[in-house]
């Protein structure tokens, strides 16, 4: 009589319910994170935005700021350049994200602790006055450059963003979810989408991670407004730098090289809108647009499909190194995209700035020539 548990199972019986198991965090790396920020409690951090602030960064520095809290750790995000993207400007808006923005009165005084997300370099303007500070944590998805000497140390080459890390961080500390009653935490989901969009192509070149991560916060992220902070409309300077940087284009097979002239430091988000949208073109898998920006640096943005080039070896060996500070003037992830930025220093105060233009356009031209193998 021996008859399965299946078969004499009633036939009305409602079909099993079908679990969506998510794939389970790895908390090792959150674990050390913990213990680390647990060392510090009650301290006060200096979150560091290197370069220009952008969705990966700022919703990393969120979610750093959201976990730190936990340890009664007070989080400051500071960064040095103004948020100039009109993308990035309405997510800071829209979420209410309080970005300070460095300037000689800033009191570095009371922080005990400072910490970087979502970049390679650790050299700031405040460098020399961070001495003395305990640097706690290290989080980024670039390539690693060498030892960081902070306490806490992930650097992941093999994933899109950040924020998927700090995704990671979230889901092994709430295993349930982030509240979707609370409206900090619906804005952190939101800057979190927002930030793993940005830096996948809209999860076109999404890994694992992101994908993961998308799972676990999407119940708490407000989609009206992140297809609002997400409007990919052009502003009409960027439309207007387009037009400059087609009529300037060099084409050498796949590859396309141009210039955007003179650029104001607010509109300097523009350059790397310029390289995506002329990566559009059929046939080229590779542009490399870069302007002189506030009259002072060359400024570039490498962008790639090719199979071949990783955009921070192209970018250190194409430009090479500040041989004072020592450190590139370029680099960037090994997948798609990466940027220079090349101090025009003395030289930039001459009256003539056609003359000067036409000096940093001869330079890259070269360098990038060389970079690419070609000898005209
Ligand atoms: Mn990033």
């Amino acid at each position: 009589m021996a008859e399965t548990a299946e078969a004499v199972r009633p036939a009305q019986e409602e079909p099993p319910l079908r679990i969506i198991n998510p794939q389970q965090a790895d908390g090792t790396k959150w674990a050390q994170l913990r213990t680390t920020l647990s060392r510090h409690q009650g301290d006060k951090l200096l979150l560091i935005l290197t370069g220009y602030p952008d969705p990966d960064n700022i919703a990393s520095g969120l979610a750093h700021q959201f976990l730190a809290s936990e340890f009664e750790i007070e989080t400051t995000l500071l960064c040095f350049h103004e948020v100039s993207h009109q993308e990035n400007r309405a997510l800071v808006k829209r979420l209410e994200i309080n970005l300070v923005l460095y300037d000689e009165t800033f009191d570095l005084e009371p922080y005990d602790l400072y910490a970087f997300v979502d970049t390679q370099k650790t050299d700031t303007p405040i460098s020399d006055r961070l001495e003395g500070k305990t640097f706690v944590s290290f989080v980024d998805h670039h390539k690693r450059l060498g030892d960081v000497a902070a306490e806490f140390v992930d650097i992941r080459e093999d994933v899109g963003s950040t924020c998927a890390i700090y995704a990671e961080y979230l889901r092994t500390q709430y295993p349930h979810g982030l509240n979707p009653g609370e409206t900090d935490q619906v804005r952190l989901a939101t800057a979190l989408m927002h930030g793993i969009r940005s830096d996948t192509m809209a999860l076109l070149e999404a890994t694992r991670l992101e994908f993961e991560a998308a799972a676990y916060l999407w119940p708490c992220v407000d989609q009206s407004l992140l297809k609002k902070i997400a409007d990919q409309s052009l502003a009409p300077v960027v439309m207007d730098m387009i037009q400059k940087a087609l009529e300037n284009k060099q084409v050498f097979d796949s590859l396309l090289l141009t210039d955007v002239g003179f650029v104001r430091s607010e509109h300097r988000d523009g350059i790397p809108q310029v390289a995506e949208f002329l990566l559009r073109r059929d046939g080229t898998d590779t542009v490399l647009v870069f302007g002189i920006v506030d009259g002072k640096t060359v400024d570039g943005s490498l962008r790639t499909r090719s199979d071949t080039i990783s955009p921070d070896m192209f970018l250190k060996k194409a430009f090479g190194a500040d041989e004072y500070k020592k450190s590139y003037y370029g680099g960037g992830n090994i997948k798609n995209k990466g940027g220079f930025q090349i101090p025009l220093g003395f030289l930039a105060q001459t009256a003539d700035r056609d003359a000067l233009y036409a000096m940093a356009c001869g330079v890259i031209h070269e360098r990038f020539i060389e970079a690419i193998g070609r000898k005209e």
